[in-house]
């Protein structure tokens, strides 16, 4: 790594000096998230995100206006529809850019920024390739996630990474934090389009041996609409199975 600035875009000062600067973008999937992208965007700022790029699924609410209003850097997803296509269009524009780091968050404010930053230290000081940010090991307000999907969350962690020996609590998190290498190496491989995204990536990691490592973080209740309909459950579940005999 550089110890020169690299910016991934011109917005935001240079705070190269903190452990949030220029060298991390920080990627926001957004679908239908009028109600809760001002406040993330305040937070993630407050955190010292200046690099932040939203990748839009196609709103229909005021999503983009209100991020546009903010300074911030929205563009269309590509590939189709789907989170899973959120995130990999801002996979490749990460890689298009310069920042050594890329975090992702959902755009729900269910997840916390502030907790983003512990995850990038890990990642920083080298002891690990990628971060997952696990719900169930932090703190999550009463009605954030109901029992039914903390036990299948834990059911579907705890089977895939026995796979490869580990000890996982929340495989399908909305947190991540990887290096620029371990982006560079997963990306080209990733072909998910909906919210099974989280399960491939985890499985292409692992597959490629790079080094993971679980830190705590919270979970708040959803500002507007969950889009992981009964339909992309299933969908879901059908894919942990797949993975799973793979
Ligand atoms: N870009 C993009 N983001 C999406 C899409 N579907 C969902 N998201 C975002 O992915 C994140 C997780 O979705 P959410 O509805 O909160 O699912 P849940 O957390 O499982 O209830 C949120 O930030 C959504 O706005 C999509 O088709 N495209
Ligand atoms: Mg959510």
């Amino acid at each position: 790594m550089e110890n020169e600035p690299r910016p991934h875009t011109k917005l935001g000062a240079d705070t190269s000096n903190r452990l949030v600067d220029v060298n991390v973008l920080l990627l926001i999937p957004t679908l239908n998230e009028e109600e809760a992208i001002q406040q993330l965007v305040q937070e993630a700022r407050e955190s010292g995100f200046v690099n932040i790029l939203i990748v839009d699924g196609f709103s229909e609410d005021r999503t983009r206006d209100v991020a546009l209003s903010m300074g911030v850097q929205v563009v269309l997803q590509e590939y189709g529809k789907g989170k899973g296509c959120g995130v990999r269009t801002g996979m490749r524009l990460f890689l298009e850019g310069e920042s050594d780091f890329l975090a992702i968050i959902d755009g729900d404010a269910t997840n916390v920024p502030s907790d983003l930053v512990k995850m990038l230290s890990i990642a920083k000081s080298g002891r690990a390739d990628v971060v997952l940010g696990s719900r169930i090991r932090g703190k999550r307000e009463k009605a954030a996630m109901p029992a039914l999907s903390v036990a299948s969350n834990l059911i579907v962690s705890f089977l895939l990474g026995a796979k490869f020996r580990r000890l996982f609590t929340d495989i399908q998190t909305g947190y991540w934090v990887f290096t620029r290498e371990a982006v560079r190496q997963i990306y080209p491989e990733i072909q998910s389009t909906g919210f099974e995204i989280e399960l491939e990536m985890f499985m292409r990691i692992m597959k490629e041996k790079l080094r993971v490592l679980e830190a705590p973080v919270g979970f708040r209740t959803r500002k507007g609409k969950t889009k992981f309909s009964f339909k992309l459950r299933m969908r879901s579940l059908n894919y942990s199975f797949k993975y799973l005999f793979s």
